[in-house]
């Protein structure tokens, strides 16, 4: 059902780990890493104009490359997706693929910010020596039902109270430290040793890989632990921020008593009481005006989480490995989903990662991202080790140091972390999945007989996206695909997008499948034909504020191949795809194509 008011680009053939083949690119040394200072400040420019579009593409890097291999005016559309596909090409070739370890980043005290928990190397001890925990499982319990159960409240306030007491600068245990455990891997305090990504030092961030599940899981665990021996029970568990369950789709009542040191006072205070809405930016009205009521947005909310858990492959779901070379980063679905859509809607500390861990709402917010994970190799019967694409035995190499609950630092890798039973932690599940059965039908409010052949052709890539400004673009889809009706769970077809972001602002846009022109609003999350959102949850904030952050690349993968199923498109070649920008004025699309994924 194409329409020729799209822009057709080609499609790449189906290639590993999500990536169009290699094919050595002249001119590729010329990339370099831009270094733009990120204030962290909101934008405050008005709506688009050449002169803005301008701006931002000036920023992109990767604009240099095109400019020295050909004249960016003088291309169309076909050959500049071509460029920057070749230009990706260059940039794999150089991914290190060095596991990280604390042998190869180093956390740097600087802007004002201190690292916490510095430890003596000789001090370290392998969680893998330590005894294995003992006694009965852990039980994480969902946050909105504690509340009926006031011992364990008062427990973990006074756990959360002594952990507040504690000597800041000279307890690895403190409150404070914790947080600053957050913000010191996520705001580029650390840094990949040139020796390990053999250029010189480059920043190292637990977010836009498939580090994020496990070094989330490995945190958490530790800031458990501490209230566990605080308290003097090796029982506590952290109460987990249900908020994929309807009745948990709230800040859990607890988090918000202002007596209570589970209190942040900077939340976003229409938020505080109201139903958490997944698709909704801060300060915006809801951007899909398809909802007037609770119920409404609930059952969008399920959508969001159907999709992201919906998805066949661990490159899917966990994202790239992480390589130290400059690859462009890529979130799973794990953490580009509901895990930034409930940071953003909480706001406040939590809308901001540097200071993301000054909320005691994070870490059962990560709860339940982590319980998402659970669920998705559990429940859902995935399997973390799918293909190549999230770094193999790198991944599982991954290892870095905690301090644990007697003051250890302890180094702990990914391996040891697989499996939250072996961690002595489990959840109890006292909802159902329900949005196991919000499978998105095809929208029924659209007039499919309605494309607008004729409406002139505007987009080439990159393209710098502008809210209110919609841009299509049509893909091809590899003929393996199209041959055979459909793809498969072993190799699924998968939509990439590849963006340039301000790796500090609040960007998120919308990506819509074979719907005509001009009908986008008839289109909202439970519909088949919204594939679904890329978000960024911006970085600064904290006591370094972020400075010095460069623009950041990242890949995001929308999955296709139950859309296609259900919107009968199997046989068709090509896809019309429309980009709803929703907020971010630094927001740069590079390349949109369909890939098969495996
Ligand atoms: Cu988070």
């Amino acid at each position: 059902m194409a329409s020729s008011s799209f822009i057709v680009l080609p499609s790449t053939a189906a290639a590993s780990a999500c990536l169009p083949p290699r094919k050595p690119v002249a001119g590729a040394g010329k990339q370099g890493r831009s270094r733009l200072l990120c204030k962290c400040e909101a934008t405050s420019r008005g709506a688009g104009t050449g002169d803005d579009d301008d701006l931002v593409l000036r920023r992109l890097d990767r604009r240099d490359v095109l400019l020295g291999l050909t004249g960016v005016g003088a291309t169309g559309a076909i050959n500049l997706g071509g460029l920057a596909l070749a230009t990706d090409d260059a940039v794999l070739a150089t991914c290190v693929t060095v596991p990280v370890t604390d042998k190869v980043i180093r956390c740097v005290s600087a802007d004002g910010f201190q690292c916490p928990g510095v430890y003596r190397p000789e001090d370290v001890v392998d969680f893998s020596a330590l005894p294995p925990p003992n006694g009965p499982l852990r039980v994480r319990r969902p946050a909105h039902l504690v509340a009926a159960d006031a011992e364990y409240v008062r427990k973990y306030e006074a756990g959360v109270r002594m952990m507040r007491d504690l000597d800041a600068s000279g307890d690895p245990r403190s409150f404070k430290s914790q947080a600053a455990i957050h913000e010191a891997y996520c705001n580029f305090h650390y840094k990949v040793t040139a020796a390990a990504s053999r250029t010189p030092e480059i920043d190292f961030d637990v977010h836009f890989s498939s580090i994020f599940a496990p070094w989330h899981r490995m945190y958490i665990y530790f800031f458990e632990r501490i209230i566990g021996e605080l308290i003097g029970d090796s029982t506590f568990a952290l109460p987990y921020w249900n908020w994929d369950a309807p009745d948990g789709m709230m800040l859990p009542p607890i988090f918000n008593n202002a007596s209570s040191p589970l209190y942040d006072a900077n939340r976003d205070q229409a938020h505080v009481t109201a139903v958490m809405d997944l698709n909704k930016g801060p300060g915006a009205e809801n951007d899909l005006p398809l909802c007037t009521d609770d119920a409404c947005v609930k059952e969008n909310n399920l959508s969001v989480i159907y999709r992201q858990m919906a998805v066949d492959t661990a490159l899917q779901f966990h994202g790239n490995k992480f390589c130290a070379g400059g690859t462009p980063g890529s979130p799973g679905s794990l953490e580009n989903a509901a895990h930034t859509a409930v940071h953003i809607w909480v706001g406040g500390d939590m809308g901001v990662l540097g200071t993301a861990g000054r909320d005691p709402v994070f870490y059962s917010h990560h709860a339940n991202v982590d319980r998402m994970w659970h669920l998705w190799t559990t429940a859902l019967g995935n399997d973390d080790f799918l293909g190549t694409g999230t770094g193999g035995d790198d991944w599982r190499d991954t290892s870095f140091v905690f301090y644990d609950e007697k003051r250890r630092p302890v180094r702990i890798s990914v391996r040891d972390v697989l499996d939250a039973g072996r961690l002595g932690y489990t959840y109890e599940e006292k909802e159902t999945l329900e949005w196991l059965d919000k499978r998105p039908k095809p929208a029924t409010g659209i007039d499919r007989s309605a494309a607008q052949p004729g409406v002139p052709a505007a987009l080439s890539f990159p393209v710098a996206l502008k809210k209110g400004r919609k841009e299509y673009v049509t893909v091809e889809r590899p003929e393996e695909a199209w041959a055979s009706g459909g793809s498969s769970k072993k190799a699924p077809e998968v939509l990439v997008v590849d963006v340039t972001i301000d790796p500090c602002e609040y960007a998120k846009f919308d990506v819509l499948v074979n719907v005509p022109k001009g009908q986008e609003a008839r289109v909202g999350p439970q519909d088949t034909e919204f594939a679904g959102s890329f978000e960024n949850l911006p970085h600064g904030g904290g006591d370094g504020g972020g400075r010095g952050m460069g623009r950041l690349k990242l890949t995001y993968r929308f999955a296709l191949r139950e859309l296609v199923e259900d919107l009968g498109c199997g046989q068709d070649r090509r896809l019309d795809v429309t980009l709803v920008p929703r907020a971010g004025e630094m927001v740069v699309v590079d390349a949109v194509r369909v890939e098969l994924c495996n």
